[in-house]
């Protein structure tokens, strides 16, 4: 036997948001080994079990590797022609004869994490043109998105911890121990939370569970579910009662600091202290620890959005940042400079249109439209209500809310009403199952990849790039490019003039942009297509970039994809005011649309607890609803069980491994009780994204431990009216024994 020689690939993790840079080891076709590249500018050789499963997944029987057309209710393999002319067959007389309004676009997690789906989903959307756009953005991070674009004047300027520099952390409602980060990309938040304690700073976390984070925090207070609006109103609260608010550097750019102390003013530590399950002396020790330390960060993530008051809460944690004197100092709370495609680099620096929500309603609900988008728990209603403008087709795209979205099992019943589906999806799953035409992409391994989204959240400024492992197999296009054909599909075009439309579409980009020079512009790019070319343009144009010539020493797609494990751009820098786009050219401590709901929340502040709610949690060796079917990942004990306090399990007649029925809104499910301390009495906590027995799918290893579907028994109706964001955390359900599994 021959021995093959091995070789070294670098590739950028497509998994989760710290985007760590992996040395990818292959032998005759196949990866031999993934390790951390060590020699990345960013993570420097961390990474996470998920990575190894890369391996997995490419590999995997189940991905799929061709089309699927559903014919006679079964799915069976069809050659890309064959889905495209079935797609333009039934889709474009949906849109003919009920309207544009009549297809639903749906945008899940992955989305966020492939070049070529971020970067062209915008192009689908507007080809298509349809006000029912749904995606993940409202089971997640819309509320930190509305509250950052008030406050700051885009929905995406959204500050970090600057954690090398930071010496008290506190930490709402995430547990970066299991998820990695979010909204805040950060390989080895372990490291870099050891460093900042050896450096004698604290961390403090504030979790109705004690998790991972909380574990390696100095500490832990238990809130109570849904509680973190009076929490950080009474922290601000105790800064101005006590004289701890200073703005130095910041006085000049602020708006609403008076309106903001008259608003917080009714929610003393007192009066919040029953309701979030903390003492009034522990929340002004908190405020007072926060207002002390040089240099401190306020930072929430999930747990705070996922409420009724998320969108408050995320506001919030930024008022705190700027009252302490934390926000865009360094150690606090900064705008990472992205060297491509932020907006918060373009356009003129310090001031800008700001946001606007409700430009159009959701059909049934009257829900608003934010940041172009809908509540994705709306989505049922809007196929199943009759009338004009009701769904009728739907493109599902690396989404699969059937297990992700509260109330999964109506809008699995809706989706069967549908005319038409198609899902670009690498599954035969949950949702894409009911797809009549399932487009698959790419192994990540055959794709190249530059992280679009998430130099925006980073907690250091960086630019990589990595080339393909693997060739992909020649009919298998790039999902870019299955977007262009629907692209041109929807613009009344051939999809075989995908690529000229593309050519098309870049050069008006590129016109728009560069006026009188767009020639030399388009000439300078003229090597490079698809996303590549996009990612070119926006290095080149950026804060970094060459300007195609004029800055010989700045940045292009060659000189980033040359330079081993990327470049380093350096620290956080403070960018205010000339990171603000709003009118104003200052952030607005105290937007109206805040204060109007921060008048409700005040109007709850007494409200009793149910008995018992629960909450969701992650694993580290876990991806939302999606990795269960890699081996590496699924092996190990079972781990989607219900946390609960040995209390109440006792009080309940539950013992530790044995069944419990879980009941919410006229539905339940069954899983294994884990009885642990960690958990605040009278929560319970249950991971989401499991629940693979529906019939179907074809995941085999996922199917043989399902688990149960924590979206199954929460309610679709409730949510932040503001952000449009579904509350999955805090809600009030029934726990009681079950006798014998069957
Ligand atoms: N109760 C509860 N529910 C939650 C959450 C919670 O905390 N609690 N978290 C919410 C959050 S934060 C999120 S982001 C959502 C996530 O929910 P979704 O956005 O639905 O994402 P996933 O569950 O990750 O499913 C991803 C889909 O993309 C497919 N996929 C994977 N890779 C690719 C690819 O390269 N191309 C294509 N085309 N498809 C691909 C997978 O097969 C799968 O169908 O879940 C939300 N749901
Ligand atoms: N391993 C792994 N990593 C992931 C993912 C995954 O599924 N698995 N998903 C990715 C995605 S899509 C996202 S959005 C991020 C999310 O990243 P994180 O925001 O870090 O999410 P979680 O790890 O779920 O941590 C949320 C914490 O909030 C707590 N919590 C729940 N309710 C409340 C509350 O009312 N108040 C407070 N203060 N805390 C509360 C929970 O107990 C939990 O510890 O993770 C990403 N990374
Ligand atoms: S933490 Fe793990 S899953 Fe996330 S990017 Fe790094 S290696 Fe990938
Ligand atoms: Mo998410």
């Amino acid at each position: 036997m021959t021995e093959q020689p091995e070789t070294s690939h670098y590739r950028i993790c497509p998994l989760c948001e710290a985007c760590c840079g992996l040395e990818v080891r292959t032998a005759a076709g196949k990866v031999t080994s993934i390790r951390g590249a060590e020699y990345d500018v960013f993570s420097r050789g961390y990474l996470c079990p998920k990575a190894v499963a890369l391996k997995d997944l490419h590999e995997d029987p189940d991905r799929l590797r061709t089309p699927l057309i559903k014919r006679n209710g079964r799915h069976v393999a069809a050659s890309w022609d064959e889905a495209f002319a079935e797609i333009q067959r039934r889709l474009l007389p949906i849109i003919a004869t009920q309207g544009r309004d009549a297809v639903a676009l749906a945008l899940g997690n992955p989305a966020a994490h492939k070049m070529g789906l971020l970067l062209y989903t915008p192009r689908l959307a507007k080809a298509l043109g349809s006000k029912n756009v749904y995606s993940a953005s409202t089971l997640d991070q819309m509320p930190k998105q509305l509250s950052s674009g008030l406050m700051f004047g885009h929905w995406l300027s959204i500050a970090v911890p600057d954690i090398a520099r930071c010496d008290h952390l506190l930490i709402l409602g995430a547990n970066p121990m299991a998820s990695n980060g979010s909204l805040w990309t950060v390989p080895d938040f372990r490291g870099k939370a050891r460093a900042l304690r050896a450096r004698g700073g604290r961390i403090v976390v504030i979790d109705p569970r004690r998790s991972e984070t909380a574990a390696v925090a100095d500490a832990h207070h238990a809130i109570r579910p849904g509680a973190d609006v009076f929490l950080l109103a009474a922290m601000a609260n105790t800064l101005f009662a006590e004289g701890l608010v200073k703005l130095k550097r910041l006085e000049p750019n602020v708006n609403g600091v008076d309106a903001l102390r008259d608003a917080v003013s009714p929610f003393t530590p007192e009066r919040a202290a029953a309701r979030c399950g903390i003492a009034a002396n522990t929340i002004r020790q908190l405020a007072r620890d926060l207002a002390a330390a040089e240099r401190a960060c306020v930072y929430g993530r999930i747990g705070t959005c996922t409420q009724r008051y998320g969108t408050l809460a995320s506001w919030l944690v930024d008022v705190l940042n700027v009252l302490t004197d934390n926000l865009d100092e360094p150690g606090g709370a900064m705008f990472p400079t992205s060297a491509a495609f932020a907006h918060n680099t373009r356009g003129k620096p310090g001031v800008g249109g700001g946001i606007t929500v409700g430009r159009h309603r959701s059909r049934v609900s009257g829900a608003p439209e934010v940041f172009g988008e809908l509540p994705m728990t709306l989505l049922s209603e809007e196929i199943e209500t009759p009338g004009p403008g009701q769904v009728k087709a739907l493109i599902t795209v690396a989404s699969n809310p059937v297990l992700s979205s509260p109330g999964g099992a109506r809008l699995a019943q809706a989706l069967g009403q549908l005319d038409f589906m198609v899902s670009l999806d690498i599954y035969l799953n949950e949702t894409s199952c009911r797809a009549d035409v399932i487009l698959p992409g790419r192994s990540p391994l055959e794709d190249s990849h530059y992280d679009i989204a998430f130099p925006q959240f980073s907690d250091r400024n960086h630019a990589r790039f990595s080339a393909p492992v693997f060739r992909a197999a020649a009919d298998h296009p790039p999902e870019w490019h299955t977007m262009m054909r629907l692209v041109a599909l929807l613009r009344g075009r051939s999809p075989d003039d995908a690529l000229a439309l593309d050519d098309e579409l870049t050069g008006d980009e590129i016109r728009r942009f560069a006026g009188d020079h767009s020639h030399a512009v388009l000439q300078a790019l003229a090597g490079r297509r698809g996303p590549e070319r996009l990612v070119d343009l926006a290095l080149r144009a950026g804060p970094f970039g060459d300007q195609f010539g004029l800055e010989p020493g700045g940045l292009n797609l060659d000189k980033v994809a040359a330079a081993p494990g990327g470049v380093d751009l350096g620290e956080l820098r403070p960018r205010v005011p000339e990171v603000l786009r709003t009118p104003s050219g200052r952030i607005e401590l105290a937007p109206k649309m805040l204060l109007d709901d921060l008048r409700q929340a005040q109007a709850e502040i007494d409200t009793e607890a149910p008995a018992m709610v629960i909450i969701g949690r992650r694993d580290v060796r876990s991806n939302n609803s999606w990795m269960h079917n890699l081996p590496t990942l699924a092996k190990g004990p079972e781990r989607c069980t219900l946390l609960m306090n040995p209390a109440d399990a006792e009080s309940l007649g539950l013992r530790d491994g044995g069944p419990a029925r879980i009941s919410g809104d006229g539905r339940s499910v069954v899983a294994p009780v884990e009885i642990t301390d960690t958990m605040r009495p009278g929560v319970a906590s249950l991971p989401h994204g499991w629940g693979h027995d529906r019939p179907g799918t074809r995941m085999n290893v996922a199917a043989m431990r399902p688990g149960a579907n924590l979206n199954d028994v929460l309610d679709e109706h409730q949510r932040d009216p503001l952000s449009g964001n579904a509350v999955l955390s805090g809600v009030a359900v029934a726990i009681t024994p079950v006798a014998s599994v069957a």
